[in-house]
């Protein structure tokens, strides 16, 4: 504790004489309680959280709402570290974390593998790591306390049942229907589980041709290059698949650039996945077909999970999040009026 206290004061102090390192990006990002708000750690309640990075709207909703949470007026002092979509910076933090005995680690891992040594480091410094966001594959699920999140195969399964109504209302059911698909980031569990669940629709369906998958990284600049390059590949593709919406938004602009069209008017359906606000609003123009939300706002969920075992409790090990989707036929000014991200 005395450690973790000493460490505390000296990031306190480095701001409040240094303010100017702050804008040097010094002093990595971190939620500090003003100096009378510092009185003893012992009331605070130290959180140490991995964030995979910026790369998205999502991402950004979601590093938000655990912002918006773990605050000094509600009892947390927030250690946040931002990954720079990059593993190696996450397993770093997560050490940085154990040295600084924080109470609780927060973990959005980036990808499913390479968690096993880092985690079984925190195991036996007795610190409970609470997995949030995308899913790990661990020789020891001891290694952490509990995962929230989004059922992301469910998420792929979702969308490939409403492309199934979609057509048979558009009376396309037995037509040869030509699908491309932009992957989040290889080997995380919202890319394998949006293409699992997609493809368990696809299997039953021997009218749909499958042309290609290629990595979109999840950003819209990627986004918009690999669907660049799949019109130019294919010439005739019906639908876009795009597990995530700033990949969306980066293929309708290569869509419209190559003189071609989308939505519910146009040549390309797409379906989307996120459903953040921006995305209702290409949904609004008519650019996005389908949406299937991924809920970034863990932060009271997990808070919650905290406090209970604060007291001692016993929290389940897999708690999924409650999600919706949103199609071009809804009342999108209401449901715009209602999203909070
Ligand atoms: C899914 C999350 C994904 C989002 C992307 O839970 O991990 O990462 O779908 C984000 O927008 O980049």
């Amino acid at each position: 504790m005395i450690k973790r206290f000493f460490s505390i004061f000296v990031v306190v102090l480095l701001v409040s004489i240094g303010g100017g390192w702050m804008f040097f990006g010094c002093v990595p990002d971190k939620e500090i309680p003003s100096d009378d708000a510092v009185q003893d750690e012992e009331d605070y309640i130290v959180i140490g959280l991995s964030q995979i990075g910026s790369e998205s709207d999502w991402r950004n909703a979601n590093t938000g709402s655990f912002k918006s949470v773990f605050t000094a007026e509600n009892g947390y002092y927030l250690l946040f570290e931002d990954a720079q979509q990059k593993q190696e910076n996450q397993l770093k933090a997560v050490r940085d974390f154990i040295l600084q005995e924080v109470d609780y680690i927060i973990l959005d891992p980036i990808v499913e593998t390479g968690w096993d040594t880092v985690l079984m480091e925190a195991k036996d410094a007795k610190i409970p790591v609470i997995l949030v966001d995308r899913q790990i594959v661990v020789e020891d699920e001891d290694f952490y306390t509990c995962w929230v999140g989004s059922d992301f195969r469910e998420e792929g399964r979702r969308a490939g049942e409403w492309l199934e109504e979609y057509l048979k209302d558009q009376g396309r059911q037995g037509e040869e229907i030509r699908i491309v698909t932009l992957q989040g980031t290889p080997e995380s569990s919202a890319q394998i589980g949006r293409t699992m669940g997609f493809q368990d629709v696809v299997s039953r369906n021997a009218d749909w041709k499958m042309l290609d998958r290629r990595n979109g990284e999840f950003t819209q600049a990627k986004g918009q290059e690999v669907m660049r390059d799949l019109l130019r590949t294919y010439e005739d593709i019906d639908v876009l698949i795009s597990e995530n919406d700033n990949m969306t938004f980066g293929a309708i602009e290569a869509i419209e650039s190559a003189g071609r069209t989308c939505g519910p008017k146009g040549d390309i359906i797409v379906i989307s996945f996120d459903a953040v606000r921006a995305a209702i609003r290409y949904m609004q123009k008519g650019k996005i077909n389908a949406d299937f939300e991924c809920n970034p706002l863990l932060g009271p969920k997990v808070a919650q999970i905290i406090e209970e075992l604060e007291d001692g409790g016993h929290v389940e090990k897999i708690q999924y999040i409650e999600e919706q989707y949103f199609d071009a036929s809804m009342d999108l000014e209401r449901i715009l009026e209602e999203r909070v991200y």
